[in-house]
């Protein structure tokens, strides 16, 4: 079994190695976020390591997707395997986290919410949300700039790991929370629940290679990649 710090520094090296493959892997197929199988695999980018760039470097990324995506990936499999928990779909099981062991909750979880993030990233992102969703910002929110102030203090605020949210609540209303660790607004255990429509990763590992402490440069790098149809087909689930 290899340690963290192990596959942090293969991931490095290997990172020089496989520049070549970068523009290979951006043709990837859409995938599903929410799976119906118990055997998860961890999906495709859809995009290049380096698509992203300046706002989120490459090595971030590749370390990203490869290493801690697939970790939670692994563990998840492990952890249905162990518990004999075959054939529960990933919402069920994201849904109804309390009743089952914690691995579940974390690596369930952060498979659902890495899944998600992926998608709601672009090259050329950005810009100021329009349609439905935009409607449904102003209706919540006033506007979006007030709504981007009250995501950014969210994100900032939330302490260690974990992430912010702009969900859809049971009235149908747009509201703002965060999670500790791979929580999700979902799961039973949530303080605050609805479905997701927008998620950002604040764990260091999101980060810190290219902004080391300053998570409010990598939030405010981050708006200029966010991808606002996502967001909306989210919206409109
Ligand atoms: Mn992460």
């Amino acid at each position: 079994m290899k340690s963290r710090r192990e596959f942090l520094r293969t991931g490095t090296i290997a990172a020089a190695g496989s520049l070549a493959l970068l523009s290979i892997r951006g043709n990837a197929s859409a995938f599903m976020p929410i799976e119906e199988s118990s055997v998860f695999s961890l999906p495709e980018l859809g995009y290049d390591y380096k698509a992203l760039e300046p706002h989120i470097d490459a090595l971030t990324m590749q370390i990203h997707h490869d290493k801690h995506h697939k970790a939670y990936v692994d563990k998840l499999n492990d952890a249905i395997k162990a518990n004999k928990l075959e054939g529960i779909s990933l919402i069920n099981l994201i849904k109804d986290v309390s009743k089952y062991p914690v691995a579940i909750r974390n690596n369930g979880g952060g498979h659902y919410n890495h899944s998600m993030f992926w998608k709601l990233m672009k090259p050329n992102g950005g810009g100021v949300p329009s349609g439905k969703l935009g409607e449904a910002i102003q209706a919540s929110f006033e506007s979006f700039e007030n709504m981007k102030t009250k995501f950014n203090d969210a994100a900032k605020s939330r302490f260690g790991s974990g992430w912010a949210w702009v969900i859809k609540n049971a009235e149908g209303k747009l509201e703002i929370t965060s999670t500790a660790n791979q929580d999700n607004p979902l799961m039973d255990v949530a303080a605050v629940k609805g479905s997701p429509i927008i998620g950002l990763d604040v764990w260091e590992h999101a980060y810190y290679l290219k902004y080391q402490n300053l998570r409010a440069d990598y939030i405010n790098a981050w708006w200029n990649v966010i991808n606002w149809e996502e967001a909306t087909k989210n919206y409109m689930a």
